[in-house]
Formats: structure tokens, C-alpha cells, sequence
């Protein structure tokens, strides 16, 4: 089992902690969708993706976006049982979705670089190797149920 010190459970929480939901998740899911364009073939209600500029003014990737960081934030309230926590969405995106488990880190990435650009240089080296391997975590969670 992973552990946590204080220290990375500080941080984690505090960094979750610090985001408006949706903005931050809707940009994460947008660059996502923009750098992965095959990642969009997942999102056919969704309506227009047909740019970047209809990416980022698309509401349902916004509202989305919101609902991956809803997601995530059950992980990071529960860091000690993320497997658990997220063992029904993983299944979710199994059984009924059928999202390749490989996108999960691709969107992980996606989530550490708009981190990176929105904190700046108080996103510093330390840090960014706690979120990662937090964000390690929950991409191995969500794949959990694959098989
Ligand atoms: Ni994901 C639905 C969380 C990665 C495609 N996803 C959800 C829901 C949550 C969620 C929460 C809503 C579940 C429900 O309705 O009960 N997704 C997460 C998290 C990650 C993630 C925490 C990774 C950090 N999802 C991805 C990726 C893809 C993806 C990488 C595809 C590339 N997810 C979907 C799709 C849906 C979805 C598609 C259904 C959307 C809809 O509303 O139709």
C-alpha cells in the first residue's frame, strides 16, 4: 500500500484545495482533448470539438471538467483507501464507457501541466513529485478493474 507522510497529505490537500473545479477541470479536460485528439472519440454528446477555440468554449467540457475534479477530489479526501474509493469509477469507465485505461494518464498529465501554469514557481520540484505520485496513484485506481 502506498504511503503518505504529513507532509505529502499537506500538500495535496492544500493544492486540490486551492482550485475552482470547474475552470481548472474543464481546462485540464480541454487540453487533454486538444493534444490528444483521439481522446475526443469518448465525448460524441458533447457536441462541437471541432477546434481548440470550440474545445475551450464547449460547456459540457467544462461541466465535465468539474466532474473528473469531483471525482478526484474523493481520492484526495480518502488517500489512504484510493483504490476503494474510486473502484466503482474505475469499473464505470471498464464496463460501460470503454475508455482505454492508457487516456487516464494522459489526462493526469494534462492536470500537472495546467497545475504548473497556474501556480508558477510556487509549483516547485517538490511538489510536483508529490502530485504526481498522487496522480500515479489514481491512474492505477482507475485501472484497477480492467481486465
Ligand atoms: Ni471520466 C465520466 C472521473 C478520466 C471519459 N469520469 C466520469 C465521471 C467521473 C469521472 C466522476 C462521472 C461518473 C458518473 O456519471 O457516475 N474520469 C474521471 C477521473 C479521471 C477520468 C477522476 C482521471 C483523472 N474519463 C477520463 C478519461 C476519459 C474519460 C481520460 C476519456 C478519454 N468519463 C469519460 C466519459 C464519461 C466519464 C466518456 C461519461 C461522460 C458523460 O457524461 O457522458
Amino acid at each position: 500500500m502506498v504511503q503518505w507522510s504529513d507532509a505529502e497529505r499537506k500538500i495535496i490537500i492544500d493544492t486540490f484545495g486551492s482550485l475552482n473545479f470547474k475552470e481548472f477541470g474543464g481546462k485540464a479536460l480541454a487540453r487533454c482533448l486538444i493534444v490528444y485528439p483521439w481522446t475526443q472519440r469518448y465525448f460524441g454528446s458533447f457536441g462541437s470539438l471541432s477546434s481548440p477555440k470550440a474545445i475551450r468554449q464547449n460547456g459540457s467540457v467544462q461541466n465535465h471538467g468539474e466532474t473528473v475534479m469531483k471525482g478526484l477530489d474523493k481520492a484526495v479526501n480518502d488517500l489512504d483507501n484510493i483504490k476503494g474509493v474510486l473502484s466503482e469509477l474505475s469499473k464505470l469507465h471498464s464496463e460501460r464507457l470503454h475508455v482505454d485505461p492508457d487516456n487516464f494518464k494522459l489526462l493526469a498529465d494534462c492536470i500537472t501541466i495546467v497545475l504548473a501554469a497556474q501556480k508558477g514557481n510556487a509549483f516547485t520540484p517538490e511538489i510536483q513529485a508529490i502530485i504526481q505520485k498522487f496522480l500515479a496513484v489514481v491512474v492505477a485506481a482507475l485501472g484497477k478493474q480492467y481486465y
